[in-house]
């Protein structure tokens, strides 16, 4: 699949930090100390609906994980995956009678479309569950020819004892992992599985339902975890630096994706941190298209907020914590950018690069993106009051915080 176009990322004077994110399988800060080409992996969308500002805040922090490390000098190899065939995309097509690859279509393009608007900077890869099929069938196989997947009624499942690893990623007990894994897509009650938390791997074809050659596995569809694992092992390989997604995805999916990919290749561990963006709420609840309490990126665009509104909003709330979308977040960040854009199109200003090593220090320390936002704020506040007569500033300003923001002024 293709992916959106790049925005330009300005070059900063001096040089960038070390970037420290918090882990979920350590449940603390992990040093990211990627090689000279960074590997990233980050969920991509099940394209059924469009970009809920949900889902822009978790690409949002991730797009800031690419901008330290593109300060640091470093490249980086980043790579989407596209669920574009999954059940709750195939009953929305149902419901509308819709085909079902037309949406999928329909809705990934719109996400483009957002991501570009965001200034959201596009994956090296970005890679549909459809088209990596024939490079899953094998990987199944597989697990299955050395005793790690098992077949009940024509489907098979992975047999999650067979990873001594298993629970590493999300850390939860067994009744917790149960009651997530029937939430999150699992079966946990169907008979017959060797453990209620086995996944599938391969659904056998079911009538209506569209389905590819699976060569010694029968005709039918991937499993949701595989399709991210043969895509991150394609693209990025063992032991790749992050791997990203909202928190909901923390289990089963990245427990399982991270379980899959240690007993395929016998090695440890799947991904260096496991790093999980917080649910933005709307209404009290979290934001989910299941529940359809949605704010979509595409409706504000259209009702002409700016694009760099909407990031400022989303940059004003740290990746971490769970909030609420509301309409004061809103025009606190219409009002902030407003005050930035009048800011940075004065002739001079205070001198802006200790602002720069805040924003730096700010952002490497497990993306504290609402610090930087304080720090542009102050700098903005001390032009107000007694100007400063740095003629260099504005323009720095500007590039700094469109470099490690993504925010263009
Ligand atoms: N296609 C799978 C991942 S392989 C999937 O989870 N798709 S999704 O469309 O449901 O979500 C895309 C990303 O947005 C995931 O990282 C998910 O964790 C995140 N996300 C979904 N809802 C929210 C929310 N309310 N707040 C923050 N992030 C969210
Ligand atoms: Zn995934």
């Amino acid at each position: 699949m293709h992916a959106w176009p790049a925005s330009d990322v300005p070059a900063l004077p001096g040089t960038g930090r070390a970037l420290r994110l918090h882990d979920s399988a350590t449940g603390g800060l992990a040093a990211v100390e990627p090689g000279p080409v960074a590997r990233l992996y980050v969920c991509g969308i099940t394209p059924y609906d469009a970009t809920h500002l949900g889902h822009a805040a978790t690409y949002n922090a991730f797009d800031l994980v690419q901008r330290v490390w593109l300060d640091t000098k470093r490249q980086v190899h980043y790579v989407q995956n596209v669920t574009d065939v999954d059940d709750p995309l195939l009953e929305r097509a149902e419901a509308t009678g819709e085909d079902w690859a037309a949406l999928a279509e329909r809705e990934t393009a719109l996400f483009r479309e957002d991501m570009t608007a965001l200034r959201m900077l596009p994956p090296t890869h970005y890679i549909g569950a459809v088209e990596a099929i024939p490079g899953i069938v094998p990987l199944i196989e597989r697990l299955r020819d050395a005793g790690a997947a098992y077949e009940l009624g024509g489907d098979t499942y992975f047999s999650i004892e067979s990873d001594p690893h298993f629970g590493g990623v999300s850390r939860l007990d067994a009744a917790a992992m149960r009651l997530l894994s029937a939430e999150r897509g699992g079966d946990p009650d169907r008979p017959g599985k060797k453990n209620p938390l086995d996944p599938m791997l391969w659904l056998a074809a079911r009538p209506g339902e569209p389905s590819w050659d699976g060569g010694s596995l029968g005709a039918g569809r991937p499993g949701w975890h595989i399709e991210c694992v043969a895509i991150a092992l394609d693209h990025l390989g063992m032991g790749f630096d992050v791997q990203g997604g909202g928190s909901d995805l923390a289990f089963p999916h990245h427990e399982m994706g991270a379980s899959h990919a240690q007993v395929l290749t016998g090695e440890f561990p799947y991904a260096k941190a496991y790093v999980h963006a917080g649910m933005v709420a709307l209404h009290g609840e979290k934001m989910s298209k299941s529940k359809g309490n949605l704010v979509f990126v595409s409706a504000l665009r259209h009702e002409g907020v700016a694009p760099a509104a909407i990031r400022l909003a989303l940059l004003a709330h740290h990746y971490r914590s769970d909030w609420e979308w509301t309409d004061a977040v809103l025009d606190e960040a219409v009002a902030r950018l407003e005050r930035w854009r009048a800011a940075v199109s004065r002739p001079d200003g205070p001198p802006a690069e200790a602002l720069v090593e805040e924003i730096r220090a700010a952002l490497a320390d497990d993306l504290d993106a609402p610090s930087a936002l304080a720090a542009v704020d102050r700098w903005a506040a001390a032009q107000q009051a007694d100007g400063g007569a740095d003629t260099g500033a504005p323009g720095l300003v500007s590039r700094a915080v469109d470099a490690l923001l993504g925010v263009a002024l």
